[in-house]
């Protein structure tokens, strides 16, 4: 992509949330910026005669009635957050100001912006490129320190600068064959080839130290979805609300007191758990219950793990796992044995011993969740990591590009053969960050974004 894309049509929309607040913010961006807010705004300076960087003050008027008092902030290309000229006004936060002023803008040669046009213009002017124009609404959409700060990292370019150096390593590698091709009458020197292999097998190192950051990465953005299941009455609804702090689902010492999936989040060290409590699970004939004890299925289907809770007194019975919940995968199984503070020695095995209302070894099972998402593996705040499905991916086609050459080389093909798949392994890399790409991942990245950014 190169810097010299300029649009032509100046865009606006309302950047702040809708609805009523202490300021709302308008952005204006596009070669009109200027002119358009100057046909509507009276203050002490022309703002198309305004330094970039300032901040103005003065009334928006229509027919001499001033529908609001605002300040103009005023950027010029490059140096603005679309690398155009820009013009941020902070009106009133009220929604009736807001429609007012972007219609009389409508009126001066500006459109409305589509969602996340302001930020896919930052990237077509090479502001940010794809992986941190990407990166903007992971840090919107963080929920806890750790998504926010691994969409800060990416939006800081530390996966940039990581895909950036792989493909400057397979760009020289690719130039070693490529000369030796023009230059020489043969086919790529035996030695070079040698070389070669070793650069490649570096790169593939390299890419598959990304790829298994990508689990941790997701969870880190997405969360995880936890399910507690078991027999009716063992305590998971004691269980979440002893979680959430709160008495959140209705406990009582009757069996099948849960009917319906209740939901909840909780943060543990930065990682966004999703928690649901659901219908005690038994072969019953009261329609709701039963309807009940599907939906407590259907949560087991999404989650990332399942916690299966028995109590002291009813033991540890294997039966619920196979045939009622269709559990197969042991290892999203986490056993919980509830109640201990009942009784505590018993005999039956257990990832963790808890009571559910003294809170004893609640600790243990935090240690035991995140252990199950996390594993052993730990990342530094400069790890660059993989969190976009479409990074995985793009990754992922890019070493089997590699896998290709290395058998290219090993099957004695010709010197292009090595060089077409190098090259389509850089492009695969460029996608990430966007060097390469078409409309439609494009479309398809922006179309996410919310409207005014
Ligand atoms: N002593 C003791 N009682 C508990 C503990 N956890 C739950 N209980 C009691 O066990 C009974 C059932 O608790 P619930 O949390 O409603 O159990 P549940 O698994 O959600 O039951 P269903 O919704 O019917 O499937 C209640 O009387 C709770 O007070 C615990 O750790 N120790
Ligand atoms: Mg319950």
């Amino acid at each position: 992509m190169t810097d010299l894309f300029l649009n032509d049509d100046t865009i606006t929309a309302l950047a702040t949330p809708a609805g009523v607040g202490a300021i709302s913010v308008i952005r204006v961006s596009g070669p009109a910026s200027f002119d358009s807010v100057d046909s509507i705004f009276k203050g002490g300076i022309k703002i198309s005669d305004a330094l970039s960087h300032t901040i103005h003050y003065g009334k928006i008027n229509i027919n001499n009635e001033v529908i609001d008092d605002v300040l103009v902030s005023v950027y010029h290309n490059p140096n603005s957050y679309t690398g155009e000229d820009s013009v941020e006004i902070s009106t009133h936060g009220s929604p009736l100001i807001v429609e007012k002023i972007i219609s009389l803008l409508i009126r001066h040669n500006v459109r409305l912006a589509e969602p996340g046009e302001f930020t896919k213009r930052a990237f077509l002017n090479g502001k940010i490129d794809l992986a941190q124009a990407e990166a903007v609404i992971d840090v919107i959409n963080s929920r806890t320190e750790a998504s926010l700060r691994g969409a800060r990292n990416q939006l800081d370019g530390l996966l940039s600068q990581k895909v950036d150096s792989l493909r400057d390593m397979l760009i020289n590698t690719s130039s070693l064959i490529e000369l030796e091709l023009d230059f020489a009458e043969e086919d790529v020197e035996f030695m070079s080839l040698q070389q070669i292999i070793k650069n490649i097998n570096v790169i593939i190192d390299e890419i598959d130290i990304l790829l298994s950051t990508y689990s941790f990465g997701k969870i880190i953005r997405d969360g995880v979805n936890v399910a507690l299941v078991g027999k009716p009455n063992v305590g998971k609804s004691s269980l979440l609300n002893y979680l959430v702090k709160e008495s959140r689902a209705i406990v009582s010492e009757i069996p099948g007191t849960t009917r319906d999936v209740i939901k909840e989040e909780i943060s543990v060290d930065g990682i966004l758990f999703r928690i649901s409590d659901t219908a005690g699970i038994r072969l019953t004939e009261d329609a709701i219950e039963k309807e009940g004890v599907i939906r407590s299925r259907d949560s087991v289907k999404n989650a990332d793990i399942v916690i299966f809770i028995n109590d002291v007194l009813t033991g540890f019975g294997n039966d619920l796992y196979e045939e009622l919940l269709g559990l197969s995968k042991k290892e999203r199984i986490l056993t919980v044995v509830n109640k201990i503070d009942i009784q505590n020695n018993i005999s039956f095995e257990a990832d963790v011993k808890i009571s559910a209302l003294t809170g004893q070894g609640i600790d243990k099972l935090f240690f035991k969740m995140k252990e199950m998402v996390v594993g052993s593996k730990s990342y530094s705040e400069k790890t660059a990591v993989v969190s976009n499905t479409r990074h995985f991916y793009a990754l992922e086609k890019s070493k089997e590009f590699l896998i290709n050459a290395k058998q290219s080389i090993n099957d004695k093909m010709s010197g292009e053969f090595i060089s077409v798949d190098l090259r389509n392994a850089e492009s695969s890399l460029g996608e990430i960050i966007g060097k390469v790409t078409s409309d439609d991942i494009l479309n398809n990245i922006f179309m996410k974004f919310c409207i005014g950014k």
